[in-house]
Parts: C-alpha cells; structure tokens; sequence
C-alpha cells in the first residue's frame, strides 16, 4: 500500500466539484483523512475567482503512474479544460503532493494553504 496525499483546488462551482472529485477518488482508494477546505486568493494570474484548497490522505495500491493516470481522468470527468493560461480558473486540479511521506510537488514549499493541509492530516513527515 502506498500512503498519498493529494492536493485539491477548484475555483468553478467548488463545493459540488471537490465533493465529486473525493467520491471518486475513494471509489478506488482508501480515503484516511481530509483536511478543512479554505477559501484562498488566486495566485498566478489575478483576475479570477478565489480558491478553495485543501487535501485528502489515501492508502492505494495504485503505482505512482497509475494514480496520476486515474487523477487526470477524474479531472477530465468533472470538466478540466487545459488552456494556454496554466494559472487560470478550473473545475478541479488534483496533485499528488506526498508519496509515502516524500514531498513531489515543489507547490508544497511555494503555497502556504498547501503545508497548512498537509499538517492537518498529519504524515510523519520524516
Ligand atoms: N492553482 C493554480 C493557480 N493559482 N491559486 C489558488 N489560490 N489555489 C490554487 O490551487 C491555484 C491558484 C494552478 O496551479
Ligand atoms: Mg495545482
């Protein structure tokens, strides 16, 4: 089993679509912790909606690509368009931000709201 956290944000229509996007995730992983979802500022490009951002925890026995590979389908699913603008506004956007307590996505050292998340649901981070 591979202990993962994910990283989620959506500024469309987000509380129906960080909520689908967690039942589908779990329909194939073990869902052991959700953070609280906070509402941020859009950092990148301004002129848009706020954030809510936030992080599940899951045991998978899913390899590293095959959980990336499920993740891009869900966003797919739940309407992701990816444009030119890769700071632009978005239906969902699902990182995978630790596995098994190594951090792989340098947002984790960028993005405060992503280390508050992380913290919450509590990996040893060794
Ligand atoms: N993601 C982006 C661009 N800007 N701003 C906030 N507040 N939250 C995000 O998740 C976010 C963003 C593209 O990675
Ligand atoms: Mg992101």
């Amino acid at each position: 089993m591979n202990d993962v956290i994910i990283g989620i944000g959506s500024n469309i229509d987000p509380k129906k679509n960080i909520e689908a996007a967690i039942n589908l995730i779990s329909a194939s992983s073990g869902l052991i912790a959700k953070s609280k979802f906070v509402q941020t500022a859009p950092i990148g490009f301004k002129d848009q909606d706020d954030f809510l951002n936030g992080a599940v925890r899951v045991n998978t026995g899913q390899s590293m690509d095959e959980l990336k590979d499920q993740l891009r389908k869900i966003e797919k699913t739940l309407g992701r368009k990816r444009g030119p603008n890769k700071f632009g506004p978005r239906t969902i956007d699902l990182d995978i931000i630790l596995w098994n307590n190594e951090v792989i996505d340098d947002d984790f050292y960028g993005r405060d709201f992503i280390r508050n998340a992380v913290s919450e649901i509590n990996p040893d981070l060794s």
